[in-house]
């Protein structure tokens, strides 16, 4: 019990003077739970964030499009990879996780589980859904856990890449013709209160976050970070001609914030409880891409036995 507290003291030591805490570091056990429910729900995210967009990677208007579209899609796979592996480091096993996702007990971001109607969706996904998330991992890559925080800078550089792709689409749908014009607005209507709620819950409603905060897990909080990217995203918008849909959004001098109306908090929690108009949808597409990729498990894992009993010989 004292060892307890001594070490609980310490690990705030460490914590509070800016160092990493390492995978075979002494950790709260609480620590290691909201780490795992963390990083997890984050892997899950990138994966199931394939779907929204991988729906379109046949349909993309041209080659150049196409190419892009699926080297995005494809990172999305990688940055799944990273937070399994990040995952792994506090002692729980990928299969147990991607169970947890199959069995809806793990959540994934809320945004997955809205449809892509048009093509311009997959430019604003890049543009307000990357955007939000840079917001989000540009802050988790100082995370006080070294290899959620290693990741998270990784990952990063590839969003930059993912938010430029989808801003060009944006760009240009917005410069084109009226239907195109009215297609890319459509989209931006559809996609922005949902890309705040990216964000999580206002901070007084947020039970996860004080404690993430004390620790150095999270180092801004959900309204902070969601003040940010409205602040950083309202000048692109009128840069290329798009209207915000939301009829309270106004400068404050004062404070140098845009500030906006409010969220339908009902809206995420259905969503967050299963209830959006494609968290069915999507967790079938899991599950069946699960499903048709067992051969290539057993074979993986077959091949590696192979390797042990090669070497034990
Ligand atoms: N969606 O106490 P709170 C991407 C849950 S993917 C669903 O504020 P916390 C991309 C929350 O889990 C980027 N659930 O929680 C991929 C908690 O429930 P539990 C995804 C949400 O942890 C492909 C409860 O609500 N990024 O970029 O302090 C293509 C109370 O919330 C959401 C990440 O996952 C939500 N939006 O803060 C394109 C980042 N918000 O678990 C792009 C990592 C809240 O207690 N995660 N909940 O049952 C985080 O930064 C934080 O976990 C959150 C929530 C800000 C999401």
């Amino acid at each position: 019990m004292h060892d307890d507290v001594a070490n609980e003291s310490r690990f705030q030591e460490r914590i509070d003077s800016g160092e990493k805490i390492e995978p075979r570091d002494w950790m709260p056990e609480r620590f290691r739970h909201q780490l795992i429910r963390m990083i997890s729900q984050h892997a899950h995210s990138e994966i199931v964030g394939m779907l929204p967009e991988g729906n379109w990677i046949t349909r993309a208007p041209s080659l150049r499009r196409k190419m892009a579209l699926l080297a995005k899609v494809q990172d999305e796979a990688g940055h799944g990879l990273y937070l399994y592996s990040a995952a792994e480091t506090l002692g729980v096993s990928r299969e147990d996780l991607i169970d947890q996702l199959l069995d809806g007990s793990a959540k994934y971001s809320s945004i997955f589980n809205y449809p892509t109607l048009t093509w311009a969706d997959v430019g604003v996904i890049g543009w307000l859904v990357d955007g939000a998330a840079i917001v989000n991992q540009t802050m988790l890559a100082k995370s006080s856990y070294g290899p959620y925080a290693r990741a998270n800078l990784r990952i990063c550089k590839e969003e930059n890449f993912h938010k430029k792709q989808g801003f060009e689409i944006v760009a240009t749908l917005a410069a084109g013709t009226t239907e195109q014009r009215s297609m890319v607005q459509d989209a931006v209507d559809r996609w922005w209160w949902p890309s705040l709620m990216m964000f999580g819950p206002h901070d007084n409603d947020s039970p996860n976050t004080a404690e993430l905060m004390r620790w150095g897990v999270k180092r801004r909080s959900n309204d902070d970070l969601r003040q940010h990217f409205v602040n950083i995203t309202i000048p692109q918008a009128k840069a290329v001609g798009i209207t915000i849909p939301d009829p309270e959004l106004r400068y404050n001098e004062e404070s140098g914030d845009w500030e906006f109306g409010a969220i339908d908090w009902d809206e995420f929690y259905r969503v967050i409880k299963g209830n959006g108009p494609c968290n069915a949808e999507r967790m079938k597409a899991r599950r069946s891409a699960h499903d048709d990729g067992r051969w290539v498990r057993e074979a993986a894992a077959a091949y590696a036995s192979r390797d042990t009993v090669a070497a034990e010989e």
